[in-house]
């Protein structure tokens, strides 16, 4: 299999987080994405593809705001990373903003996705390797692999937030949707619900999104993932949440996993987007179920038997030390 990762993704490299009320190591490190090559043997630099696909799912205004943050936070005499503290309580448009703070507070959701100098750098490549893959599988692969890292989930057409900048899921979608694909789906095993996926395919009838993922009424990100969100408009019925408790072991993942495969199939999807987050693995430091190394060769199996040609694109796992194997382990299943 074909497997796509830029040296530049592993540039974006925060110092903390807010976590639970008090500052950690960030979680998703560049550790990460150098864990995953040791195990899957490497992996080709991606052509770039320039910004026009990025913008096909992007707003202009977010990604300007993006490039410019960490030099706006520099220029009004902040130290380290940039980090949001106000939000406006309703996203309130049009607003008239300048300051670097209320900026943050427009276009993020949390306070645990800091910004550096080279993050717009990082997200940009981990697009890029998506797009890698997705022109990959259009050009007649079976199935190919982004190790996009920063990940992409949580961030909706103007916002970041949940380790995310740039939505690698969507814009791999959307560049199969340009493509000629007439319907697409993805299926997102990450153990936190997409909510950024969902959002910018909503209203939309052309791309399904399945999710599988811990009950927001437990688990970040809360607000969203509950099993009566299904889309709207052209969209309603094109999006499944399937929110599971906390301690989910490979029995009932995989049952609910079928479930989405087999909405997938009703769909019509054409070609088929897996947003892979190993952070339902049973080390993960951050989450709750229990899912076990062999067990992500298990869920390819039946992700493959769908049939559909399938771009992998990496999102969470934040158990580093068997990161590797788990993502080896998932790639075997192929
Ligand atoms: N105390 C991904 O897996 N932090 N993002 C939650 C809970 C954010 C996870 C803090 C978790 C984001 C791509
Ligand atoms: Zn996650």
């Amino acid at each position: 299999m074909r497997k796509f990762f830029d040296p530049r993704q592993l540039l974006h490299a925060p110092a903390r987080e807010l976590h639970n009320g008090g500052f950690t190591d960030y979680a998703e490190t560049p550790a990460r994405a150098e864990a995953i090559l040791a195990a899957i043997g490497g992996a080709e630099a991606p052509e770039d593809r320039g910004e026009t696909p990025i913008l096909a799912v992007h707003d202009a205004d977010y990604v300007a705001f993006l490039k410019s943050a960490a030099a706006r936070w520099a220029e009004a005499g902040r130290p380290g990373d940039v980090v949001g503290y106000v939000w406006p309580v309703v996203r309130r448009r049009p607003l008239r903003l300048d300051r670097i703070d209320a900026l943050i507070g427009q276009y993020s959701f949390d306070a645990a996705t800091p910004i550096t100098p080279h993050t717009w750098d990082s997200a940009y490549w981990s697009a890029q390797s998506a797009l890698a893959a997705a022109h990959a599988v259009l050009d007649g692969n079976r199935a190919a692999f982004a190790l996009c890292r920063p990940p992409g989930h949580h961030a909706g057409a103007d916002y970041y937030g949940g380790y995310c900048h740039l939505n690698a899921a969507a814009i791999a979608a959307q560049a199969a949707r340009d493509a000629g694909k007439r319907r697409v789906a993805i299926l997102d095993i990450d153990y936190h619900h997409g909510n950024g996926t969902q959002d910018i395919f909503w209203s939309r009838g052309d791309v399904f999104y399945a999710s599988l993922h811990a009950d927001p009424a437990t688990d970040y990100p809360f607000y969203w993932g509950h099993e009566d969100e299904m889309g709207e408009g052209e969209g309603h019925g094109a999006t499944l949440n399937l929110p599971l408790p906390q301690g989910t072991t490979l029995d009932a993942f995989r049952h609910a996993q079928a479930r989405a495969l087999r909405a997938i199939a009703d769909f019509g999807a054409e070609l088929l987007v897996v947003s892979f987050g190993a952070d339902t693995y049973f080390g993960d430091p951050i989450s709750a179920f229990r899912i076990e190394t062999p067990d992500y060769a298990v869920l390819a199996k039946d992700i493959a038997a769908a049939g559909l040609p399938t771009v992998i694109v990496m999102e969470g796992g934040y158990a580093v030390d068997a990161l590797g194997e788990n993502v080896a382990s998932l790639l075997s299943g192929f």
